[in-house]
């Protein structure tokens, strides 16, 4: 037997656990032990019946993502349960935690399957770019019928082990020990003779789909909006609809080519790259596992706007009391309104019971008072953008908030170490920057001021972690990681409208290479007036020789101020979100380019990905140079997580790294040389071409 995978008996059922933590990925060596432990359990002719199940906190979480891309090592996951499936003696899948991808196709190689209440099965591929492999799109529709296959395969979201076996997926739902209620059952199995059951030999939920062949393209459209530009969504439903038109055998055959070209596929790099890449922000060397973290109770928000009563609901979302502090009575009641009308809007859709939503709204406190944050092991400032509001309110935080709390400050741009010396405890400081609307966007970045101690961003991650973000820690610089990429960006698309493009095909080109949204509609969401005051905050500042587009500053002095005031960019019909191309903002255009001296041609969209996305990814270089980030995969989060980046791209310096950056660097050299100073190349790209490598090679 292989050390991961372990055989013992209990009476006269052979008991196989699988021991790889911390998810029991099918490695080559548990894919062995997995062969050795049936055929020891085949051979012992005092062994009726077999279990399988997971060691430590979880069955098996899929194959192991560390091993794709490698040479294969014998024996593969197919030779482990076609050995599973055609055994002699009844084989019963145990499952706690999660049983996802291969973790899932070896419960439904087995005979019968029981779990846990709290158990989840899934096949989460699709996530990965990549489809279920191993029979799985051939015996899951089998077992629970297409349209229920259909939905797991291509959302790849698990399902609780009671809805499982609600669809049949789960024979029993067991309380208590789960190994002695799975040998029980085998062995219940055994004694009333019970036919083995092999989903591959099954048909009868096939019929339905069979009859009604039209079920697939009807899914398709269903999900062509959402799964715009991906792959492997796609290949799922051709592998489902194998399952329904050809013999078992051959269905095997067509999901393992489908497979093998979601794998061959740049979009399953791009994603197995953001699923490590998630994972390894968490990771920061100077605050290890195990940094003394405080535990938050209790939460304070100063400011009842937008963004703090998003926070709010944040706190409230994962139980911890908060209370919302504003300057008077009619900002309080407007904003915890706000935040009622969201939970409201959640109930409607079916997404929140009525309970439930009386218990966050319960965790919910408003005071008038900002002595009311005495009690809260966090505050969490949201108050207008503008760095003598923020100090002022952070040296009163200073006089009230208890020792220890951690001092938060949720701006998008400002100088963390500014606003830390307006009190006596810098170590307690640090940015919390979150995305609006704050209740909904996954993203928090952190950010750690020259004095900031590892303990303040131990706590601060581990609450991040417990109101589920997804989070990276930046250093602190104007606009941090993912505001200090952004502005060359929008300085280009502006640009590029000056030269000739319009913004619409700006927008198109830049959602046809797979953003959410482009620049100037999402401008037009966020507000145009936020940018125009920093803008003329800045003004003395700005180098007057440098090209500078005046657009968006005529768009707001118009009062244009984007979705909200109906106009922006485009402009937008009463009640409508859609924006609508503006013959005046056309003419306004030719008008700043002719003031600036522009000529005007025509701009092809090659170059408009090309300026847009090297844009991000040079001054993503200096961030990452001066370690502002700490590695070229949290820009790829922040940029996923935070501005609408394909995941199937993998963020934008691995995307660039997958261009090469020989090429990359060539181009931002060729605008340097056409467009000016901005594109000047960052040291660290320039190096890294002339060595040949990528980003990713870069470690501090
Ligand atoms: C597949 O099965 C293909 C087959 O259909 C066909 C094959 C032919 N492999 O997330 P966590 C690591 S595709 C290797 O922080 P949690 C993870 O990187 C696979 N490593 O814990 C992390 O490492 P580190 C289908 C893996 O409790 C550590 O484990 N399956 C794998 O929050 C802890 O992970 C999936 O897509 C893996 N499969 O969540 C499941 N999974 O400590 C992917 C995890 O060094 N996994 N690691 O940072 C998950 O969704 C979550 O990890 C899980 C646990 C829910 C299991």
């Amino acid at each position: 037997m292989s050390d991961l995978v372990s055989f013992d008996k209990q009476g006269s059922v052979g008991v196989i656990t699988v021991n790889n933590p911390p998810v029991n990925a099918l490695s080559q060596a548990v894919r062995q032990g997995l062969i050795d432990g049936l055929a020891a359990g085949q051979a012992d002719p005092g062994i009726t019946a077999m279990v399988i199940i997971g060691g430590g906190r979880t069955f098996i979480a899929g194959a192991d993502i560390r091993e794709f891309g490698k040479p294969p090592q014998p024996p593969d996951l197919h030779a482990v349960l076609e050995k599973i499936e055609s055994s002699s003696k009844p084989v019963v899948a145990a499952i706690h935690g999660t049983a996802l991808g291969g973790g899932l196709e070896v419960c439904l190689a087995c005979h019968y399957r029981v779990a846990v209440a709290a158990g989840q099965v899934g096949l989460p591929e699709v996530k990965l770019g990549l489809l279920p492999g191993a029979g799985g799109t051939q015996r899951l529709p089998r077992v629970v019928g297409v349209e229920v296959a259909l939905k797991m395969i291509v959302s790849g979201d698990p399902i609780p082990a009671a809805r499982a076996q609600a669809v049949g997926l789960v024979d029993e739902i067991v309380e208590g020990d789960l190994r002695g209620s799975a040998v029980r059952f085998a062995e219940r199995m055994v004694a009333e003779t019970k036919p083995l059951r092999r989903i591959s030999a099954m048909d009868d939920k096939l019929q339905a789909a069979r009859a009604n062949p039209a079920i697939f393209e009807s899914f398709r459209k269903s999900i062509e909006r959402e799964a715009r530009g991906y792959l492997a969504p796609f290949k799922c439903i051709e592998a489902v609809q194998a399952a329904v038109t050809l013999p078992f055998a051959e269905g095997l055959k067509r999901e393992r080519q489908l497979f093998q070209e979601c794998m061959a596929s740049p979009q399953s790099k791009g994603q197995i790259h953001a699923f490590f890449a998630e994972r390894e922000a968490t990771k920061i060397p100077d605050v290890p596992p195990g940094t003394p973290a405080r535990k938050i109770e209790r939460a304070a928000v100063i400011g009842a706007g937008t963004m703090g009563g998003g926070i709010a609901m944040n706190f409230a979302n994962a139980g911890i009391p908060v209370t919302v502090v504003e300057m008077s009575q009619e900002a309080l009641d407007r904003g915890l309104a706000v935040v009622k009308k969201n939970y409201a809007a959640t109930v409607e859709k079916g997404r929140l019971s009525q309970a439930d939503m009386a218990t966050r709204m319960g965790l919910i406190t408003g005071s008038l008072d900002r002595g009311a944050v005495r009690e809260a092991d966090i505050v969490i400032e949201a108050v207008f953008e503008e760095m003598g509001v923020k100090k002022e309110v952070f040296a009163a935080l200073d006089k009230i908030a208890k020792p220890g709390a951690v001092l938060a400050s949720n701006t998008s741009t400002l100088d963390i170490d500014e606003i830390a010396s307006a009190t006596s405890r810098p170590e307690a400081v640090i940015g919390t920057h979150f995305f609006s609307p704050a209740n909904v966007m996954r993203l928090l970045e952190l950010v750690r001021g020259a004095k900031t101690s590892k303990e303040t961003i131990a706590t601060s991650a581990e609450l991040a972690r417990r109101i589920r973000k997804v989070w990276v820690l930046a250093g602190n610089c104007d606009g941090f990681i993912g505001n200090r990429m952004l502005a060359p960006y929008l300085r280009e698309a502006e640009f590029l409208v000056e030269e000739g493009a319009t913004p619409q095909q700006v927008d198109t080109v830049i959602c046809d290479f797979g953003f959410a949204m482009g620049p100037f509609a999402m401008q037009d969401l966020a507000g145009l007036d936020v940018g125009w005051r920093i803008r003329k905050a800045k003004a003395a500042a700005r180098r007057k020789d440098l090209r500078y587009s005046h657009v968006g500053d005529r768009l707001c002095e118009q009062g244009r101020f984007g979705q909200k005031t109906g106009a922006g960019w485009y402009r937008y019909e009463t009640g409508s979100r859609t924006p609508k191309p503006d013959p005046e903002v056309e003419a306004l255009i030719a008008a700043a380019a002719q003031e600036g001296g522009v000529a005007r041609r025509r701009v092809g969209d090659e170059e408009i990905v090309t300026r847009c996305l090297w844009a991000l990814v040079n001054e993503g270089a200096r961030i990452l140079e001066e370690g502002i980030a700490l590695r070229s995969s949290d820009i790829d989060v922040t940029y996923l997580y935070g501005y609408g980046f394909p995941r199937y791209r993998g963020g934008p310096m691995f995307y660039a790294d997958q261009v090469g950056l020989g090429r990359v660097h060539a181009d931002v050299a060729a605008f340097h040389t056409r467009h000016g100073e901005p594109w000047a190349p960052a040291p660290l790209l320039e190096r890294l071409a002339k060595e040949g490598k990528g980003f990713r090679d870069f470690a501090r």
